[in-house]
């Protein structure tokens, strides 16, 4: 891992009142005192040593108002998973090009972006993946992170921000269900993730796969690792837990064929030879 750069540089966090957010923003603010949380609502147990700044992503003059000063941003803020076209439209893809343009305008120097394992979910579990794949996006919010991916990739292009993209698969503290032994990240490594993105020297842009040491993984995630990622949680301890959930949930003859499960077979009408690489 890189060594901490200067703590006293100004970190926006977006989505602090998420899931996500809410698992990861402890271990955060230890690491990055001073850490400025942004979301529409503030986090339920804000600390008085916290700084919120209230912001709807889909309004420009509050997400510029939010990232004013910011060195960093840490852009986890959006709609998490599928939605109507409108509620995906406005959080995730009209608020992700307030959250860049912003930050461009801001002298932003990097932003590490939520990206989804949803932007590649219709690769079939029997392939192995890397960063450097065609998106294959299995819903409109797969769409979304996909977009976000683009946009990324055009600002650190075109004015030199160090983007770091994470395709996360599922945050928490063990995996839920078969699935995610292949896609579960704990929290801890998820925030070595984001350490790599606003630390690392050598970040221009990066795609990186949000998992932990995962034996049954789809993915390829040595850039990662060229990074210094060392994940330290591992699915397979879990096992047991997750065969056991997944007896409870049962067959789904589309979603258990992709790497995005139910996102796949959610108002999938096509014939599943068809579907995905
Ligand atoms: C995601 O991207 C979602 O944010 C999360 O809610 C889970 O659905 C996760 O993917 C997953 O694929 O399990």
């Amino acid at each position: 891992m890189p060594q901490a750069q200067d703590r006293s540089r100004r970190i926006v966090f977006t989505g602090a009142a998420g899931g996500v957010g809410t698992m990861i923003r402890p271990l955060l603010s230890r690491l990055y005192p001073g850490l400025v949380l942004t979301d529409r609502v503030a986090p339920a147990d804000l600390r008085a040593d916290e700084t919120f700044v209230p912001a709807d992503l889909a309004r420009a003059d509050e997400v510029a108002a939010a990232v004013r000063g910011a060195h960093s941003i840490i852009h986890f803020g959006g709609h998490s998973v599928e939605g109507p076209w409108d509620a995906i439209l406005q959080a995730n893809i009209v608020g992700c090009c307030n959250l860049f343009e912003a930050a461009r305008q801001a002298g932003v120097k990097r932003i590490v972006f939520a990206s989804s394992n949803h932007a590649v979910g219709f690769y079939r579990r029997r392939k192995r993946i890397g960063t450097d794949v065609t998106v294959r996006p299995d819903s409109r919010y797969g769409v979304s992170k996909a977009f976000g991916e683009a946009l990324g990739a055009l600002y650190a292009d075109k004015h030199g921000i160090a983007v770091t993209c994470l395709r996360i698969g599922n945050v928490g503290q063990r995996p839920l269900d078969v699935r995610r032994l292949s896609i579960w990240i704990s929290p801890e490594d998820l925030v070595q993730l984001i350490r790599i993105g606003l630390e690392h020297p050598d970040v221009r842009y990066e795609i990186l796969y949000g998992a932990s040491d995962n034996a049954a993984s789809w993915w390829d995630n040595s850039r990662a690792h060229k990074l210094g990622y060392r994940p330290t949680g591992r699915a397979e301890d879990h096992r047991a837990h997750a065969e056991a959930e997944q007896a409870r949930i049962g067959p789904d003859p589309v979603g258990d064929l992709f790497q995005g499960g139910t996102f796949c077979s959610a108002e999938f009408t096509n014939d599943v030879r068809r579907a995905g690489p």
